[in-house]
């Protein structure tokens, strides 16, 4: 279900829209936040020289340092009265980054994620569960709202708690679970356990993201539910969940909400803008936001753009899924791999389940990396200890090898018993770093 015209309109139309909303936004943060207006000074520019979309290259980029150095309301470009409600994301260390909403954000986010939704499968009058956590994350209230503003039935059961996610998937029939692709996989595992089948339930779709995912994850979702899975991409510090959805008729790329974000792709070591089709870092400008918008921030996330005519009939351009973030890049003697790509080739053996752990650790000096990863419960019940062990020990090697002969890489693997990889409830936790810090 397409909600809005915008979504098909001609490149040439949406481009006319992005460009009057730029340059609305970068007068308002020149206007209102010190730190554009010191930025752009720095670079020579000011708002007025942005004539042409392109000219957007010439603004330096915001990071995430940028925000933490403002923390937590230097970057807000309305007065606190006008705000109505924070966000933070925790991150992996130092101080949490805060963004801000106004009323008038909350009501352009609403109704991205009800796009968004829509985009996936939800239809006006279904139910909506939702298993994405309630708080400062923008997963629960993100798609809480959007899920409203669609009109459909919104169960916001937040995360955590298996036993009640599965009454209430029992009891209340939805059409439509949210939640991060590890965790909804564990409330189907708990369902199994139970001697219940997931795949019996009414869900039809699936709307996860929030963390990488492979298509091999995809397809275990799938099989397991017996729903359509796709892919939602969104960061808070551009708004939270929706800023691109993957539609449930091509599951093939996410479309960018481009009309309220301006998105970009970079070399992360040169900092140049590179075409369409290759690989990158995302970077994404706000056209649409009041509390806090954002130029050219660099997202750490690596995926590539291309522009087509998709089946779903939407023009908007495509975004392809996350291989990961910049930092969660590994570096093994020196061949550099995502923990997506070891998922990728580890959910093709067909004996192992997608709960898997990275140690990093050292020895000698060098960086080595050990995958731990647990055999299926229904090897376990049908064989003795003795063939169980055996069998654990030759898929081990066999990970060692496909590992090696796919991705280059010299890999250590465990095969452990299942539920030895410890569930989240939230984004799954995939690398453990044990190298000592160097001082
Ligand atoms: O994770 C927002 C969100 C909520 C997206 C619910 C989708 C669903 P943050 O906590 O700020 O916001 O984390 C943002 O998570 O920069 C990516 O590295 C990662 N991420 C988000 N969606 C995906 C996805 C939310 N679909 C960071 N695939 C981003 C891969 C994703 N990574």
């Amino acid at each position: 279900m397409i909600l809005h015209d915008i979504e098909t309109v001609t490149q040439a139309t949406m481009e006319k829209v992005q460009l009057q909303r730029l340059k609305e936004t970068l007068h308002h943060v020149y206007l209102n936040v010190p730190f554009y207006q010191k930025h752009f000074t720095e670079q020579m520019i000011t708002p007025n020289d942005i004539t042409v979309l392109q000219d957007i290259r010439n603004l330096p980029f915001t990071t995430k340092n940028d925000l933490r150095e403002h923390y937590p309301f230097g970057l807000f470009a309305v007065k606190k009265d006008e705000i109505v409600r924070l966000h933070a994301s925790s991150g992996t260390s130092g101080k949490p980054t805060v963004v801000a909403y106004t009323k008038a954000d909350i009501d352009m986010w609403s109704t991205i994620v009800a796009r968004a939704i829509a985009i996936g499968g939800g239809q006006p009058g279904e139910l909506l569960h939702n298993a994405y956590g309630y708080g400062l994350f923008t997963g629960g209230l993100g798609l809480h709202y959007g899920s409203e503003r669609l009109g459909m039935i919104t169960v916001p059961v937040s995360g955590g708690n298996t036993i009640r996610q599965v009454q209430l998937l029992e009891d209340f029939n939805p059409s439509v679970i949210c939640g991060t692709p590890s965790y909804v996989l564990t409330i189907a595992e708990k369902m199994e356990e139970w001697g219940k089948d997931p795949a019996t339930t009414s869900l039809k779709y699936g709307i996860f993201g929030a963390e990488p995912w492979s298509e091999e994850m995809r397809n275990t979702l799938e099989t397991k539910l017996n729903i359509k899975a796709c892919d939602i991409y969104g960061l808070s510090e551009v708004i939270g969940p929706g800023v691109a959805m993957e539609c449930h008729e091509a599951q093939d790329g996410l479309h960018v909400a481009e009309d309220h974000f301006l998105v970009e792709v970079i070399d992360p070591k040169t900092l140049e803008n590179l075409p369409y089709g290759e690989e990158g870092e995302l970077v994404f400008t706000s056209l649409t936001k009041e509390a806090m918008p954002i130029i050219r921030y660099r997202t750490g996330d690596l995926a590539s753009i291309r522009k087509e005519k998709c089946l779903c009939g939407r023009t908007t351009l495509k975004m392809s899924r996350i291989k990961g973030r910049v930092d969660d890049m590994l570096i093994i003697r020196g061949v550099n791999i995502f923990p997506t790509e070891i998922e990728h080739h580890l959910l093709k053996i067909e004996e192992l389940t997608p709960h898997y752990q990275l140690f990093l650790t050292k020895e000698q000096n060098l960086d080595c990396l050990e995958v731990k990863v647990e055999i299926k419960e229904s090897l376990v019940l049908e064989m003795d200890q003795l063939s169980l062990h055996e069998k654990m020990n030759t898929l081990s090697r066999k990970i060692e090898r496909v590992i090696k002969s796919n991705c280059y890489v010299s890999v250590r693997a465990t095969v452990v018993i299942p539920r030895t990889i410890s569930r989240s409830e939230g984004k799954a936790v995939r690398i453990i770093d044990q190298r000592i810090p160097t001082k």
